[in-house]
């Protein structure tokens, strides 16, 4: 069977480096690396590294990093080790702990998913790409003096700075379940970075607690930031059409209002259906959807990954959201390849789409009038950008 063909005009640079794939965060904890060797076994399997720009990523060097990051902070990440931990002082100061634990090779880790962020960042700024991935990526919860929810070093944050150099206005859109926080508080003073995150919003019993549609930037109108970040606050077990609408309805309107010069794309896998920390019912061409949606505005984008915590799943969606990149998904055949090399993992159904929404659904507590106030608090918003 021939290879997926390249759009002539149209580069989509895909950058990964194998050796973040064999961390361990620790025997029961959900961050899993190795669901980026499922990725790429089903993106090559199915023949996509053909129709993309293939790059091997280095490791983001200290100064790189410290672009964001304090050098204390670095240097804590630098000379901690699980056998030298105990002797440290300051484990609670940088949030050490279940969801960030010591492991081996931590520094190696945050450097090599940052550094592929940063490769992808300047593969759009010298426009020898449209779209640049990084499924490692998009950890968006690291702050600039400590880790937090899996995140250690904010890739993201560092992907954007580099974007700011070259474009006058970036928009990040965020569909990991979770809120993206540090992204947010990063760009929270200025107006050069718009933030949009959709996400579950419980104060108090969901991670990281923050996101209310209220929060849309400094109080002071006067500050840059005000009304430049948005926040989409979702209860469990929104559905694909509304999820999808939704979507569409709160993005179309922020790029009119907005204007960007380029997207980020924050992917994370875990506002799937059937995932172990989620609580959405989204099923895998709906999550795709939007990919394609913000494909299609025409501007460069660069897509990274986040959540996900069941592993066969993430892989699935990611491999898909790959083949919207390139813009041959209808080429797909729904049938996992033959020879993809961890096949079992996808077994009985060996299918892309697995139905996501029959098991372990969530009760959707998303009313229809609940979704029209939040599409009409982010209008609102978008509102005092025209002025
Ligand atoms: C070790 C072992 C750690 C089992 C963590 C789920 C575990 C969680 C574990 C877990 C878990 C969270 C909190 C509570 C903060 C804590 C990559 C003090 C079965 C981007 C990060 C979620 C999401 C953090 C990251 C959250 C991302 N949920 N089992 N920990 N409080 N932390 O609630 O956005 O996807 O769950
Ligand atoms: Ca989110
Ligand atoms: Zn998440």
């Amino acid at each position: 069977k021939n290879g997926i063909v390249r759009p002539k005009g149209y580069t989509v640079s895909f950058h990964a480096n194998s050796s973040v794939e064999k961390f361990h965060f620790g025997q029961s904890h959900p961050m899993k690396p190795w669901r980026l060797t499922l990725t790429k076994q089903l993106v090559m399997a199915y023949g996509m590294h053909t129709a993309m720009d293939l790059y091997l990523t280095r490791a983001a060097t200290r100064e790189e990093m410290a672009e964001f990051h304090t050098e204390d902070y670095l240097d804590f990440l630098k000379r901690v080790t699980p056998n030298n931990m105990l002797l440290e002082p300051r484990l609670a100061q940088y949030n050490i702990g279940d969801d960030c634990p010591i492991f081996d090779g931590l520094y190696d880790y945050a450097s090599l998913y940052t550094g592929a962020s940063l490769d992808a960042a300047r593969k759009l700024c010298n426009e020898q790409s449209q779209v640049a991935i990084n499924w490692s990526g998009g950890l968006h919860h690291a702050k600039k003096t400590e880790a937090s929810g899996f995140c250690y070093t904010n890739d993201i944050v560092l992907a954007i700075l580099q974007l700011l150099r070259y474009h006058p206005r970036v928009l990040y859109i965020d569909i990991d379940v979770h809120h993206g926080d540090g992204v947010e508080q990063a760009f929270w003073s200025t107006d050069r970075v718009m933030t949009l995150s959709f996400h579950k919003y419980d104060k108090d019993n969901f991670f990281p607690g923050t996101g209310p549609l209220s929060s849309t930037g400094p109080e002071n109108p006067l500050n840059p930031g005000a009304h430049h970040a948005l926040n989409v606050p979702l209860h469990d077990g929104i559905e694909d059409e509304d999820y999808v609408w939704l979507f569409k309805q709160i993005v179309e309107p922020c790029v009119g209002a907005y204007q960007p010069s380029v997207i980020v794309l924050q992917c994370g896998a875990d506002s799937l259906g059937c995932d172990r920390l989620g609580c959405f019912n989204l099923n895998i061409r709906a999550h795709g959807r939007c990919v394609d949606f913000v494909k299609r505005l025409n501007l460069p984008i660069l897509v990274f990954g986040g959540g996900g915590y069941t592993p066969r799943n993430v892989a699935r969606l990611w491999a898909y959201e790959t083949s919207i990149c390139i813009g041959c998904s209808e080429q797909l055949d729904e049938k996992l390849p033959a020879h993809t090399p961890a096949l079992a993992h996808f077994a009985p159904d060996n299918t892309l789409f697995p139905p996501l929404s029959e098991h372990g659904r969530f009760e959707n507590k998303n009313s229809r009038q609940y979704l029209w106030s939040l599409v009409e608090g982010i209008h609102k918003q978008l509102a005092y950008l025209e002025s």
